[in-house]
């Protein structure tokens, strides 16, 4: 397959200001008349190219006469022009009841959407489908009345009527240019949860959020955190929304989270469907932090849009940075910067060390749709929060003004957002922006000694080799530093923000009275590794007394990783300083419930894993499992304090009530973990008690790790009352391909028999195949049965949906990190997966390049 270069960007040969698109709506057949206005851009005699995929003209039209000379090269349509400008007209057909890829023009539970990022648009019409080719939109749609009584487009509705034989027409015109990828149409039997907002100009918005009838009751919160999210993105980055409607559909069968549509989103339903029976608090703050995120792209990414794809991050890593801030701002700052992280660590980390290592701003791809990933997204988020670190807060709002009304209109890069950032902030960034272009996560040695009152920090950096790019050069990297008096617990100076920017780099602490300790990348300030010579008891020390909350979870996590990673390799525990870390948080009263849940939490067998030269994912279960349970049972009483201190009488959706279920779901686990006779009649009794999905998934996770019999009767009992819901079933699959029980592997095996399971949804297929190969015990089972499986599983769903199945070779592809004997196994299955006729590009890329 092509490979697509950063280096090779043209401006494209033909703009098309203004596009009006005529569509017939049948699920089999669809009709769509498409005519372009389109202008010569520059002097030279190319033909005009129109991207297609899978599509047949039915008739060409230049300046209303059929055309002459036109030719397919390969999937495009090439009209030869001779004028500066013409009206160009094409007709295709589509079936969106095939389209099981989920791009372009599909049907979904029966209606019918579209999904047209990256290069969707190709499979609805012709057009030059690439970001920087933005035009005013005109949609004209008609279809059966009872079938799709609601049509929606972009834009404002302009008029509708009856179009007869039972069929009805509306249309709908964008005033504003936009990208293909921005192209939405929607047309199903639903219902909207209707609201208004008033902008800070007073003008009023008509929002909607429209779903099926049976789910109205499930939007008021997606359509509250809408109206929370266009007041923020008011108060804190001064954007204003600028259309008269802003409306969201939510669908089922979605190969994302959703999607920014110029004022029509498209969601997958679990980021908009919440009531406390059938959602958890994550969905909850889940639903919230896409609406957010999705409500922001409307200026970070629609009206300031990317050049090319290569430029995915500035509206991506833009765009997430916004949502993680908005998130801050409704709860726990602090919390959300720890689940941020651990979010970070758990997908982005992996990505950046292994074989589909990419720079933020890549420079080559195959398939577009394979970086949507999370170095663009999150490790791009992190860009702009050190950059927003580096400015300070009033420099980065002037440096974001200037971003937004240079650029407001058109399709820039990465390198102009940089440029804002330098000129408004009075800074020079040009060795920052090694960020865009180095893959890797970079490493950090921080080594504190003292001489007498002065302590000397000696820092080093070294960014590791990734594919293509064996050696890197130094990097900006903004390390937030404190020193703590080791006795008295007093700081000992205020914190500093230090630029490492050489290999190596000193920092000198004068006038010291007692031995120091040291915090470092206090708020994860910058998104690196850090290794420093910190004993154990420094690091219980600062995960009772640092007042960077991120710093003192930081350092229990440093003291739990280096206690287990030492039980790993030596096969014995020690255990005591843990044990006593937690004990001093679960005692500290006035830490809030949510902060305590994350800090007692142990880090994930993965993220063990990530610290050792050879994964032994059994080793590292027994460590996890030895410490867990000793955990559990030196601290009993504080676990069943925990629990009992954390009951509520109802549920209350509050950042105070989603910490004392965060925290109560944990002692759980911990007290599961003890071994204690009653664990499992707690848990059962929790289940069947529970008024919210938080508290009864959280006892069914607690069964479904364990022996008990409860647990065939709490999975039963859940599956009878969900059987209809698909969301929840979801997490009936998702729950047991989690489970930590050694039989696991063969439990998802028969579950990818269950009549409810299916490869068709992408959610059903991530909750079982997805769950199942980040599961580090079943997946690396020694067999290999594991990767077989999901290797089965993966070649099907490329069949059906290219981009879903894509998306879940990652796993497979960290062979190198294992044992010779699983490396081959994990190798093999990939080879497979090559050699498999008719492979997607999609998979392909995936696969070959996890090979290298
Ligand atoms: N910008 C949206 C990306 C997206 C997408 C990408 C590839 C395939 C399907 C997709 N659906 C949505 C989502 C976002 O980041 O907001
Ligand atoms: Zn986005």
């Amino acid at each position: 397959p092509q490979v697509i270069r950063r280096e090779d960007y043209r401006a494209p040969d033909w703009l098309v200001p203004e596009i009006a698109l005529d569509f017939d709506l049948d699920p089999t057949a669809t009709r769509v008349r498409a005519v372009l206005k389109v202008e010569r851009n520059g002097t030279h005699d190319r033909a005009l190219v129109l991207n297609g995929d899978g599509l047949a003209a039915e008739a060409v039209l230049v300046d209303g006469v059929e055309a002459q000379g036109w030719t397919m090269d390969g999937p495009d349509l090439v009209i030869p022009l001779t004028g500066t400008a013409h009206e160009i007209e094409t007709v295709v057909t589509i079936a969106p009841e095939r389209n099981t890829q989920l791009q372009g023009l599909y049907a979904s539970s029966g209606m019918l959407c579209t999904q047209c990022e990256a290069e969707g648009f190709r499979r609805i019409t012709f057009f030059p489908d690439r970001p920087d080719v933005l035009s005013r939109y005109k949609v004209k749609m008609a279809g059966d009345k009872a079938r799709f009584p609601v049509l929606l487009a972009n834009g404002d509705p302009i008029a509708q009527g009856d179009a007869g034989d039972g069929r009805q027409w509306a249309e709908w015109h964008d005033p504003f240019p936009k990208p293909s990828y921005l192209f939405a149409l929607v047309a199903g039997d639903l219902v909207a949860n209707k609201g208004q907002f008033t902008t800070m100009s007073g003008r009023s918005v008509d929002l909607g959020i429209w779903v099926r009838e049976a789910d109205l009751p499930k939007t008021d919160h997606a359509l509250h955190a809408l109206k929370l999210s266009m007041a923020w993105d008011e108060s804190v980055y001064g954007r204003e929304y600028d259309l008269d409607v802003f409306n969201i559909v939510a669908v089922d069968d979605f190969n994302f989270g959703a999607m920014e549509n110029k004022g029509l989103n498209v969601f997958n339903s679990r980021y908009i469907l919440a009531d406390p029976d059938t959602a958890t608090d994550y969905d909850y703050d889940a639903i919230a932090a896409v609406v957010a995120h999705e409500y922001f792209h409307n200026w970070s990414g629609n009206r300031v849009t990317c050049r090319d794809w290569f430029q995915l991050s500035l509206k991506e890593g833009f765009t997430v940075f916004r949502d993680q801030s908005f998130s801050g701002d409704q709860g726990s700052k602090a919390v959300k910067r720890i689940e941020d992280v651990r979010g970070l660590r758990a997908s982005q980390f992996p990505e950046d060390s292994g074989p589909l290592a990419h720079p933020v701003r890549p420079d080559e791809y195959i398939e577009i749709s394979n970086f949507y990933t999370a170095t663009i997204y999150n490790k791009g988020a992190e860009v702009i929060r050190m950059m927003s670190t580096i400015l300070g807060p009033q420099k980065f709002r002037a440096a974001t003004d200037l971003y937004f009304d240079k650029f407001d209109g058109t399709a820039a890069t990465c390198e102009d957002f940089v440029r804002c950032m330098e000129e408004a902030g009075g800074v020079d960034l040009t060795q920052f922006r090694r960020w865009y272009s180095q893959a890797g996560t970079p490493r950090v040695s921080a080594n504190l000694t003292q001489e007498g009152g002065r302590a000397r920090l000696k820092l080093a950096q070294s960014v590791p080799p990734t594919p293509g790019q064996p050696v890197k050069e130094p990097m900006v990297l903004p390390l937030k530093v404190k020193l703590f008096g080791g006795i008295t617990g007093r700081p000992m100076c205020d914190e500093q923000l230090v630029l490492l920017k050489d290999a190596a780099q000193e920092i000198v602490f004068e006038n010291l009275s007692e031995t120091p300790v040291l915090s470092i990348n206090r708020g994860f300030s910058a998104p690196v590794i850090v290794e420093t010579n910190r004993t154990a008891k420094d690091l219980a020390f600062l995960s009772a007394h640092d007042d960077d909350p991120f710093a003192r979870y930081e350092a229990m996590q440093q003291l739990m990783l280096d206690t287990l990673v030492a039980a790993v390799t030596s096969g014995k525990g020690q255990h005591d300083a843990v044990i006593e870390a937690v004990r001093n948080t679960l005692a500290d009263s006035a830490l809030d419930k949510a902060f305590v849940g994350e800090a007692v939490l142990l880090p994930s067998d993965s993220f063990i894993g990530d610290q050792m030269g050879v994964v032994d994912p059994d080793a590292i279960f027994a460590a996890r499992e030895a410490l867990r349970a000793e955990l559990g049972k030196a601290l009993e009483g504080e676990w069943r304090a925990a629990y009992d201190g954390a009951q509520a009488n109802r549920f209350e959706y509050s950042p105070a009530a989603k910490g004392a279920r965060r925290l109560k779901n944990v002692a759980l686990g911990y007290i599961a973990a003890s071994g204690a006779d009653d664990a499992a009649a707690l848990a059962f009794g929790q289940f069947e008690a529970a008024d919210n999905m938080t508290d009864r998934q959280g006892a069914l996770s607690t069964l479904v790790n364990g022996t008990s019999d409860r647990r065939e009767a709490a999975l039963s009992a859940f599956y009878q009352r969900y059987q209809g819901n698909a969301l929840v079933l979801d997490k009936w699959f998702q729950t047991q391909a989690l489970s930590a029980r050694e039989d696991t592997a063969r439990a998802v095996e028969a579950l990818a028999s269950h009549p409810d399971f299916t490869l068709a949804n992408p959610n059903r297929a991530r909750a079982l195949i997805g769950a199942f190969s980040v599961n580090q015990r079943a997946f690396h089972d020694i067999s290999g049965r594991g990767y077989r499986f999901v290797a089965d599983q993966l070649i099907a769903l490329d069949r059906l949906n290219p981009q879903t199945a894509a998306k879940l070779v990652p796993p497979l592809g960290r062979w190198k990190r294992f044992d010779a004997g699983r490396a081959a196994k994990m190798r093999a299955e990939l080879e497979r997966i090559v050699a498999t006729p008719g492979l997607s590009k999609d998979m392909f890329e995936q696969a070959s390049k996890s090979l290298d």
